[in-house]
């Protein structure tokens, strides 16, 4: 029998795969490709890439071990096409296989780009989440809004997670109300667990040094696990460790401290080294054991089952055409400063800086740092979510592109959220401790020394006036607005226009 040659893509990196399962090892050949088409789409972060080679190559060698045969490229390899089709193309011609299996790739760019190839790629679905397209589909058909709450519920009720028979566990299904607490004095977790480069570290740390060396992004330390054993155990780490105060601080945020109490896994579960069920699974035997509280173990098991889902579900739900929303008419370059950190802003700057130096930033800096300001200076979302693709380790479309769109520039007019995530500078000084070493002045709202996210924030409401005055979520802030003196409102919108003409001219903000 003619044999087959099975894809396995960087972030496929799961012995549960469904191409796997499909595949026979006496006749089929694995193919994992280093290629150029997938490393240089988005000029990815540095630790991106060096974490993906080095966790391909590893897993690699783990197939190898369980007798699969592997067709490795390298990206050095003098014969590599430089493309995922043309890799297919060429190992086809050395092993005279004639189709192709692989799960489906999490963009779309990428599975059109496998349905075009000349040979026959048979794609199977990703059955690593828990949320089918089909039953997403299902679940969004004639709902008048798809909000994430109602998806959640669904995935409790299926999973059992947190559940007391069909009631959830204490009485409620959600206890982000208990989840806002400030950033405080000290913090005991001292982040996420570091491993030290291995040889197949070191090998790739070269390559990914003298290739990308111009890409956004320091590469050393690298301290990511790069297999599954690493992944499990910086896993057990949160969970030891910080799970039980990750719900009270998980919109906190501090100048110092990159990583709060946050688990930074999900490059690890985007990549395959993971799977939602044992982290949820390990989050709520903490609960049972008493080693963590409910409103921790519920807020982390709705970001994965609940946002996690819910962000695929959209992606999948809207088509190729989502990442071309734009719902506001945005149409400002992406500020330089968001390659460089050269912000006078230091919320902004630190954010950028730690997204340069980890490839990772944690929720609320994505979203009401970076992303906040984006929005309230009216930013091009195309523009905004290719920078989002390229600098965290954890970015692939299907994740990114909802909460970039969706849920942060609220691009695509509400299919995500209700209401656009904007805050004016009292929210960041509230929840984090930017604000004291800042330039700026939190407590000025007008003026050259004033917050930026103040008056931005007035505009962008003045601004969009239109299209939010009547949404009841906002009545209020228009209110307010309203009730502000005439002068007060025009210098307001004075220095948001001087703001944005300095930001427009490239000078320093
Ligand atoms: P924790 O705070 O510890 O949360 C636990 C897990 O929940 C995460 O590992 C992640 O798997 C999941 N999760 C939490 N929130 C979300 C969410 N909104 N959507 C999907 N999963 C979620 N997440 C990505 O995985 N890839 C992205 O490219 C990405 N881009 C984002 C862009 C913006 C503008 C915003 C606002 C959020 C984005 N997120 C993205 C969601 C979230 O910020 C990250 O999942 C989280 O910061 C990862 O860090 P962590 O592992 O420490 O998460
Ligand atoms: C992100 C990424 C990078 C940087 N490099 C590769 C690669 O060389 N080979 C590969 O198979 N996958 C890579 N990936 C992940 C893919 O881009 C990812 O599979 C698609 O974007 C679909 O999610």
């Amino acid at each position: 029998m003619v044999g087959r040659l099975i894809l396995i893509l960087g972030d496929q990196l799961s012995d549960d795969l469904s191409a796997l399962r499909e595949a026979d090892p006496a006749r089929d050949t694995i193919v994992i490709a280093e290629v150029m088409g997938e490393a240089a789409y988005v000029p990815h972060h540095p630790k991106k890439i060096a974490f993906l080679f080095a966790a391909m190559r590893k897993f690699a060698a783990r197939l190898e071990g369980q007798g699969w045969r592997v067709l490795y490229t390298r990206l050095d390899d003098p014969e590599n096409t430089q493309s995922i089709p043309g890799e297919l193309i060429r190992r086809a011609s050395e092993t005279g296989a004639v189709e192709v299996l692989a799960t489906e790739p999490g963009e779309f760019r990428l599975i059109a780009a496998l349905e075009d190839c000349p040979i026959p790629v048979h794609l199977f679905p990703d059955d690593r989440f828990l949320c089918s397209h089909a039953e997403f589909d299902a679940w969004a058909e004639g709902r008048k809004e798809l909000r994430m709450e109602w998806f959640y519920r669904e995935m409790r009720r299926k999973t059992g997670l947190l559940m007391q028979g069909d009631k959830p566990e204490g009485g409620k299904w959600n206890y982000d109300h208990d989840n806002r607490k400030p950033a405080p004095g000290e913090i005991t977790f001292d982040g996420p667990m570091r491993f030290a480069p291995d040889e197949t570290v070191e090998e790739v740390l070269a390559l990914v040094e003298e290739r990308f060396a111009g890409n956004f992004g320091t590469l050393h330390p690298f301290w990511f696990a790069t297999d599954r054993d690493g992944a499990l155990a910086a896993l057990g780490h949160f969970i030891a460790n910080a799970l039980p105060r990750f719900g009270d601080y998980q919109d906190a945020m501090l100048d110092e401290n990159r990583f709060l109490y946050h688990s930074v896994i999900s490059m690890y579960l985007n990549a395959g080294l993971l799977h939602w069920r044992e982290i949820c699974a390990a989050a709520e035997a903490a609960y049972r054991a008493n080693e963590a509280p409910l409103n921790a173990v519920e807020g982390f098991i709705r970001q994965i089952i609940g946002w996690r889902e819910y962000m695929r579900g959209i992606y999948f739900h809207e088509g190729p055409g989502y990442t071309s929303m734009n719902a506001l008419g945005h149409d400002r370059k992406l500020p330089d400063f968001y390659w460089t950190g050269d912000t006078d802003m230091r919320c902004l700057s630190r954010a950028i800086e730690q997204t340069r130096d980890e490839a990772y930033a944690h929720h609320i800096q994505r979203l009401m740092i970076t992303g906040n300001f984006a929005l309230l200076a009216g930013i091009d979302p195309h523009q905004v979510h290719e920078w989002y693709l390229a600098v965290y380790a954890d970015a692939y479309e299907w994740v990114e592109a909802p909460n970039v769109i969706g849920m942060s520039q609220f691009a695509d007019g509400g299919i995500v959220g209700s209401k656009p995530y904007v805050s004016g500078g009292n929210y960041i000084h509230k929840m984090s401790d930017y604000c004291k070493k800042c330039a700026y002045e939190i407590g000025d709202k007008s003026g050259d020394k004033a917050c930026p996210y103040n008056y931005l924030y007035w505009a962008f409401l003045h601004r969009h006036r239109e299209n939010f005055g009547r949404n009841p979520r906002m009545a209020q802030m228009y209110r307010t607005w309203m009730r502000m003196s005439e002068d007060k409102r025009k210098a307001t919108l004075d220095s948001a226009e001087a703001f944005l003409g300095r930001l427009d001219r490239g000078a320093r903000v």
